[in-house]
């Protein structure tokens, strides 16, 4: 029942922030460290500066990998892996990503 309410209270928290406007200030996150954990990447949508933005794997049971969709470059894609740290040097565009393990584990970065 516990961990159902905290659940219940992580969604609404994405589901507010997801549909908060750019001009709000509260749109996903900001930074240039991505955790991977399982089924999910934080923040998510992300607002990075141009350069390396570090994956970082935390506390990921199963695999996953960040394979790149769509952006202004194609950087190598990592490794599929359950610990460990992967970076790619991205240019001023939007990128969008996802775990091939995982269907529906999607990220989007904002690299402005
Ligand atoms: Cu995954």
């Amino acid at each position: 029942m516990r961990i159902a309410g905290l659940g219940l209270l992580v969604l609404s928290a994405a589901t507010i922030a997801a549909c908060s406007d750019s001009t709000g200030g509260s749109t996903g996150g900001h930074g240039n460290a991505i955790t991977v954990s399982n089924n999910s990447f934080n923040p998510n949508p992300d607002t990075a500066a141009v350069g390396v933005v570090t994956f970082t794997w935390t506390n990921a049971s199963n695999s996953h990998n960040v394979t790149w969709s769509t952006g202004p470059t194609t950087p190598a894609n990592s490794a599929t892996m359950t610990t460990g740290t992967y970076q790619a040097t991205l240019a001023q565009g939007t990128y969008t990503y996802h775990c091939t393990v995982h269907q529906g584990m999607n990220g989007t970065i904002v690299v402005e």
